[in-house]
């Protein structure tokens, strides 16, 4: 792959898009080796996804805008497709995803870290959806999901006025859960990667699950998919041992780690 590089670190994997010249943009070329590389995940082992970008200034600066600039409107609509469709399977797979957003989230690169299930950043970043500005609206998910993440008065203000904030900034409207200086980014976010594989997987995926699924839906509703995902851990190799080991009161047992994905 020229545009993404993917490296597997026992328990969970490190994807970093690596167009470090064009700021890590978001052309087709880079979108097609990230639909591959999401699609060549070995979900048997890997438990934890972490995405970046190369480099030290730049996570993702948007959709390119050079290849965007002559699109027809239905050529827009298409990539627009080809952007929405990538972000989603990142957004529904079934692992843990973890943005490490290391300069600048802008557009598309904003996009692409809400489809994230955790988004920390180094302090250099900088979050924004600079659309409007262009002539354009956000096109990869921006007025969906950071209405969802920040609420709709926070997501209108970001996205009518094309505003770029600062890490502290998103840090405080709940965009980000952490700031990190650039050098402990990828350490806390390896960390807080294998910290969540070292838990049961079976489990980790149906929280994930109730949570993306059952935010779509009423109370009600979502409940009964809490109970029903609750559920489908019981039986499993996981639960028993999860909960033997912690009734068993030998404190020189060493747990051992989970095996189920
Ligand atoms: N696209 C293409 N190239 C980009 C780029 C981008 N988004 N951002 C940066 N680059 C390139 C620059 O052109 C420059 O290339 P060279 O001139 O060296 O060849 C190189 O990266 C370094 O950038 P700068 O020289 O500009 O670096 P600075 O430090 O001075 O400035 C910056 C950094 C991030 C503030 C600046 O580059 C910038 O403002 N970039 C654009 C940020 C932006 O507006 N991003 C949002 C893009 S719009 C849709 C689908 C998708 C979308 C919308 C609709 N549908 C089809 C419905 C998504 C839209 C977007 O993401």
């Amino acid at each position: 792959m020229e545009f993404v590089l993917y490296e597997q670190k026992g328990t969970y994997a490190i994807l970093t898009i690596n167009r470090e010249k064009a700021l890590n943009a978001l052309n087709s070329a880079v979108l097609e080796e990230l639909d591959k590389t999401i699609d060549g995940i070995d979900l048997q082992t890997v438990r934890c996804l972490i995405v970046t970008g190369a480099g030290q200034k730049s996570f993702v600066a948007g959709a390119d805008i050079g290849e965007m600039s002559g699109l027809t409107k239905a050529q827009g609509e298409a990539f627009g497709k080809k952007g929405n469709d990538v972000f989603r399977k990142l957004e529904t797979l079934p692992i843990p995803v973890i943005a490490a957003v290391n300069g600048f989230a802008l557009g598309g690169g904003c996009e692409i870290s809400m489809s994230c299930d955790i988004r920390i950043c180094s302090d250099n970043a900088v979050f924004g959806q600079p659309e409007v500005g262009l002539g354009i609206t956000p096109g990869f998910g921006g007025t969906q999901r950071l209405a969802r993440l920040v609420g709709a008065g926070m997501a209108k203000q970001m996205i009518y006025t094309a505003r770029n904030i600062k890490a502290d900034e998103a840090l405080r409207i709940g965009l980000v859960n952490a700031v990190y200086t650039q050098e402990e980014l990828l350490p806390a976010a390896e960390k807080m990667a294998a910290g969540i594989a070292k838990n049961a997987p079976i489990a980790v995926r149906n929280c994930k699950k109730a949570i993306n699924e059952g935010l779509d839906m009423d109370m009600d509703e979502a409940i009964v998919l809490e109970e029903k995902l609750f559920g489908a851990c019981f039986e499993t190799e996981d639960q028993r041992y999860g909960m033997a080991f912690f009734l068993d009161k030998n404190k020189e047992k060493v747990k051992e780690p989970f095996k189920n994905c």
